[in-house]
């Protein structure tokens, strides 16, 4: 197998399943940290169809997408797969998978609502990044990316409430999947990296933390992805924070 090139913004949870999928392929990749709308360029320049990352090059192709890269890591190296052989169960993850493919987005919109608020837990955010500039220079000039990122992404108050008053049930989801053995099996599958990474970076905020860390979406997140950067300090409105024990 030739070089493998993967495009990344830090903290950026579909990014890191495709980390984590590569890590468990045994493929050893180099990894390109981009800043935030800065990256769409860099992608376009690179001649990838899409303007999002994870973006992977490997062998002289380029897959974009954390569930188009799943596929083509189980074609390129099959072993150890990230989907079962059995038809029944592959249907069972590609189905969580697809829909962990959207939940992304509420965590996404969430920490863009939150750093619009507070940008000084940008730091925490990028941290391990090599972005090309001191991570403190791009933290202080961020301003306009995080403004960018939050209008792009919806990460309105009433996007961000609706979000988050539907997050119980999202995690209920998470938790029953993990007992019906479909997520959280011995061998990690795509299911497994698409969804962790997402319920990790909730688990970054304080204000979510000590509810989702104690069940089973929450451990799974921590078991799966145990080391993530970021930490954000309380910023919710009290009200906002749903219940999320299970
Ligand atoms: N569903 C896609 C989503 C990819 C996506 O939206 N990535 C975000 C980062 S989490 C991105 O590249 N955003 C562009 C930007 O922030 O400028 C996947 O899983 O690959």
């Amino acid at each position: 197998m030739g070089d493998a090139k993967l495009y990344v913004i830090p903290a950026s949870h579909p990014s890191r399943s495709a980390m984590l999928m590569l890590d468990r392929k045994g493929i050893p990749y180099e990894r390109v940290d981009l800043m935030p709308v800065i990256s769409k360029g860099v992608l376009r320049a690179q001649r990838f169809p899409g303007v999002t990352v994870p973006a992977l090059k490997i062998d002289g192709t380029r897959i974009q997408g954390s569930r188009e890269i799943a596929r083509e890591l189980d074609r390129i190296r099959p072993e150890p797969p990230l989907f079962p052989g059995d038809p029944e169960r592959r249907v069972k993850v590609e189905e969580a998978e697809g829909w962990g493919d959207e939940f992304q987005q509420k965590p996404r919109r969430l920490s863009w609502w939150a750093l619009r608020r507070n940008h000084g837990p940008l730091a925490s955010y990028s941290e391990g990044a090599r972005l090309g500039v001191p991570v403190g220079l791009a933290v202080r000039t961020g301003g306009p990316i995080v403004s960018l990122s939050a209008r792009f992404n919806g990460a309105t108050d009433e996007n961000v409430r609706a979000d988050l008053a539907s997050l119980p049930e999202d995690l209920d989801r998470i938790d029953g999947w993990i007992s019906q053995g479909v997520l959280g099996g011995d061998q990690p599958n795509a299911a497994d990296y698409q969804i962790a990474p997402s319920v990790r970076l909730l688990i970054t905020f304080d204000d979510l933390r000590p509810a989702i860390e104690r069940r089973p979406a929450g451990e799974h997140a921590l078991r799966v992805v145990p080391d993530f950067p970021g930490k954000m300090p309380p910023v919710l409105p009290a009200d906002w924070i749903p219940d999320l024990r299970s």
